[in-house]
């Protein structure tokens, strides 16, 4: 398992690559150009000044959250091939730069949704949370909100050029149904695929967080019928999941180790969070903690410990905590304490494995 840290770059993250080196066990960096526009090639150059950065700051650069997939694409617009096209050249670019996994999501316009971004614990730390009444209504009042708690960050999947086309994209995808939304996700693994597996980068599908249809919207990835249906669109190890444990938790339905244990062989990447359940499916985030959430973090480590879990993984969003302020679920210091826990989870699940026989040892030196 190889543990990293969401940077958002030195222009949009106060947070700095020296920081971030110094919390232990921490590898490497999850990054992206996240000026570059969706659906445009992402050029060689900048990926390289990316990976020297930091490289220079002794991390690594392996991982790429996100490469977006333009609206077309999820549509099924006839443009969608030219767009495809500049996907596979961004794919080929990045793997000439040592990456070796890309996280995506094929949600229709919004990213994940929270309705408050400062929801305050009893700690006196804030977290995020999603409240299901407030997505009842008109979307541009969950933007609006968004954008004022956001302590003037853009999050990643709210960028404001997006939300100025909002009302006409609704209108795009009117004719798009949870079917015809995976016929297109089809239609571009299908394409896309055949490239990764000879470049050697795993793609790896978020899922839709919350995981479960919004505003009208069809959503792909909410459980594990869906997870059947996504590989068997193209069954390759280079068509993965990000596993996040959050955003699959978020629904108590859904058993996250037991689909560890299921998908365990396409999964390439973690985000490892904990939520608290709320009443009637609302939740709000919490710290790490097995006992601060409703998710058992333990089972979770162990699940991808026995499946032989050797990929990725990053702590998820973070309170506000010590007086931090800045991105909403993207400070230092609650996911440097997440990374910490996580390790200390993983490495006693390291040293008890070769113990299998661990009672019968101890029952026959008291012998
Ligand atoms: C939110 C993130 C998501 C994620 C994308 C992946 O904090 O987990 O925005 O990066 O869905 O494409």
């Amino acid at each position: 398992m190889q543990m990293t840290f969401r940077w958002y770059g030195s222009n949009d993250d106060k947070i700095k690559l020296s920081e971030i080196r110094q919390i232990p066990g921490c590898k490497g960096i999850v990054g992206a150009l996240f000026d570059i526009p969706v659906g445009e090639v992402w050029p060689k150059e900048r990926i390289a000044a990316l990976k020297m950065q930091v490289e220079d700051a002794g991390l690594k650069l392996e991982v790429i959250e996100s490469v977006n997939i333009h609206d077309d694409i999820k549509i099924g617009l006839p443009s969608r091939d030219k767009y495809i096209e500049n996907y596979i050249q961004t794919i080929r670019n990045l793997a000439e730069y040592g990456i070796k996994v890309i996280c995506y999501n094929f949600m229709p316009i919004f990213d994940w949704v929270r309705t408050d971004l400062a929801y305050e614990l009893p700690d006196g730390s804030t977290d995020l949370a999603f409240e299901h009444k407030k997505v009842e209504g008109d979307p541009s009042d969950i933007i609006k909100s968004v954008e004022d708690s956001s302590n003037g960050y853009v999050l990643p999947g709210w960028e404001p050029e997006r939300l100025a086309q909002v009302k006409q994209l609704f209108k795009d995808y009117s004719g798009v149904d949870e079917e015809k939304l995976a016929a297109n996700m089809e239609y571009f693994l299908q394409a896309i695929i055949p490239v990764c597996e000879q470049v050697g980068i795993k793609m790896a599908i978020h899922p839709d967080d919350p995981p479960r249809p919004l505003f009208g919207l069809p959503r792909l990835f909410k459980n594990r019928e869906d997870m059947l249906r996504i590989v068997k669109m193209y069954d390759s190890p280079y068509n993965g999941f990000t596993f996040c444990t959050g955003s699959l938790g978020e629904n108590p339905k859904n058993d996250v180790p037991a689909l560890i244990r299921e998908f365990g062989d396409k999964i390439p990447f973690v985000h490892a969070r904990n939520i608290k359940f709320l009443t009637d499916g609302d939740f709000h985030e919490s710290a790490h903690l097995s006992s601060e959430g409703s998710l058992d973090m333990y089972e979770i480590m162990k699940a991808l410990h026995d499946v032989g879990f050797d990929g990725y993984m990053r702590p998820d969003h973070g309170r506000m905590i010590w007086g931090e302020t800045g991105r909403p679920g993207y400070g230092l210091y609650d996911r440097a304490l997440g990374i910490t826990y996580l390790n200390g989870l993983w490495e006693a699940l390291e040293k008890g494995s070769d113990k299998p026989n661990k009672p019968s040892a101890v029952h026959s030196s008291a012998q």
